[in-house]
């Protein structure tokens, strides 16, 4: 089944919106396989952004991610990375999408809330990255299939 890895960054729960946050992905019908609450080391947050490490906002992208707990997770679903991607919406909160999570909540790129697996292989990366496979526990709901 497949997988991603999800982030709430610090501004999302210094603004008090986890449980909103979790919610959506809840409703949506995915599944909670691993979660966390963490600070985050400036080494994994450099590993987790390594790909931008070149990119000018590299520093102030670390510096940010650092500078308060985040809520690290794991959700199971049918084509969840992509549906995910799809509820969190565009990178800059500003053209962002009403409905969706950064274009109801943001307004600024540097804080845009959530961070999102992109494709299979950067959450397959990113899932061991910040979770031991003891971490993540597998089960499934008791839903019959047609309630699901
Ligand atoms: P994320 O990785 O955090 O889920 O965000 P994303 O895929 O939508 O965007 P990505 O291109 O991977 O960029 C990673 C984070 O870097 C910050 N950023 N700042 N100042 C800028 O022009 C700029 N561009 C990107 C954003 O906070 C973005 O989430
Ligand atoms: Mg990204």
């Amino acid at each position: 089944m497949e997988r991603t890895f999800l982030a709430i960054k610090p501004d999302g729960v210094q603004r008090g919106l986890v449980g909103e946050i979790i919610r959506r992905f809840e409703t949506k019908g995915f599944t909670l396989v691993g979660l966390k609450f963490l600070q985050v080391s400036k080494e994994l947050a450099e590993e987790h952004y390594g790909v931008h490490r070149e990119r000018p906002f590299f520093p102030s992208l670390v510096e940010f991610i650092t500078s308060g707990p985040v809520v690290a997770m794991v959700w199971e679903g049918d084509g969840v990375i992509a549906s995910a991607r799809k509820i969190i919406g565009a990178t800059n909160p500003l053209t962002a999408e009403p409905g969706t999570i950064r274009g109801d909540f943001g307004i600024n790129i540097g804080r845009n809330i959530i961070h999102g697996s992109d494709a299979p292989e950067t959450a397959q990366k990113e899932i061991s990255l910040w979770f031991t496979d003891a971490e993540l526990v597998n089960w499934q709901p008791h839903l019959t299939p047609w309630l699901h």
